[in-house]
């Protein structure tokens, strides 16, 4: 998979170089390309916002150097992602979405966001999605592209060689996960639940099933209405 993200802060994404995203990369699985909007600007102070029509507090994104590098970055089967606490909940089916796309390009925009026309006028010849990845502002979409991209790029076929897990979490459909232990069978006081010791498949299955059903109950019941 092919991942461009273009951003007037490139240096965000120097992480993806050490995170499992790297490893990704090493592995030939995913090839990432950070583009910075500025070299896309014609004028000496390299300006990408402007004042919002209408009035308003803040900037906005100017719709020039993006359609400038996006005519650049975009292949013809290219979806592109657009952060925004305006768009769609993010979700764990997107991330199986996007992990099906041949080219990813994010466009990470800041100030109060971009020129909604730079949306609607690729709309019009390529698949774009305009995202949030939950209910508070965050001050630009780089940190929640990172999110995205971690969620989908781990779903990769051969990625970190991890079938089972991935299994394993199409099975939960929809509830939180139960809790996991590991040794020593006692810290500081607190035991290890008996049933995880006993070698009974059948029982461990089933009070896993029960933990994940009552911390749903207790935390997300809004994962259990139908
Ligand atoms: C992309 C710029 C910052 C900040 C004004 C007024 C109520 C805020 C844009 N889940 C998510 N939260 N935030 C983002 C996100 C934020 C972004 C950009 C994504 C580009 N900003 C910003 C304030 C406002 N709004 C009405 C909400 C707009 C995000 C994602 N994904």
């Amino acid at each position: 998979m092919k991942i461009d993200i273009v951003s007037i802060f490139p240096g965000y994404f120097d992480v993806l170089e050490l995170s499992l995203l790297g490893k990704a990369a090493k592995s030939k699985l995913v090839d990432v390309t950070v583009h910075d909007l500025r070299d896309a600007t014609t004028d000496v102070h390299k300006s990408v916002d402007d004042t919002p029509y209408g009035g308003g507090a803040g900037m906005v994104m100017s719709p020039e150097p993006w359609g400038t590098m996006l005519d650049g970055v975009l292949q013809e089967d290219s979806w592109l992602v657009v952060p925004s606490p305006a768009g769609q909940l993010f979700s764990q089916s997107l991330a199986v979405e996007f992990s099906q796309a041949p080219h990813l390009v994010f466009a990470c925009g800041r100030y109060e966001g971009i020129d909604q026309r730079v949306v609607e006028h690729y709309r019009t010849t390529h698949r774009v999605v305009e995202v949030s990845v939950g209910d508070y502002v965050l001050n630009g979409g780089e940190v929640a592209a990172l999110a995205m991209m971690e969620a989908t790029v781990r779903l990769l076929p051969g990625f970190m060689g991890n079938p089972e897990s991935l299994v394993e979490e199409s099975h939960e459909k929809g509830l939180l996960e139960y809790p996991s232990f590991t040794k020593p069978r006692t810290w500081r006081g607190l035991d290890v639940p008996e049933v995880l010791l006993s070698g009974n498949h059948d029982a461990i299955r089933t009070w896993r099933e029960e933990q994940s059903l009552e911390r749903t109950r207790q935390v997300r019941p809004d994962l259990l209405e139908d």
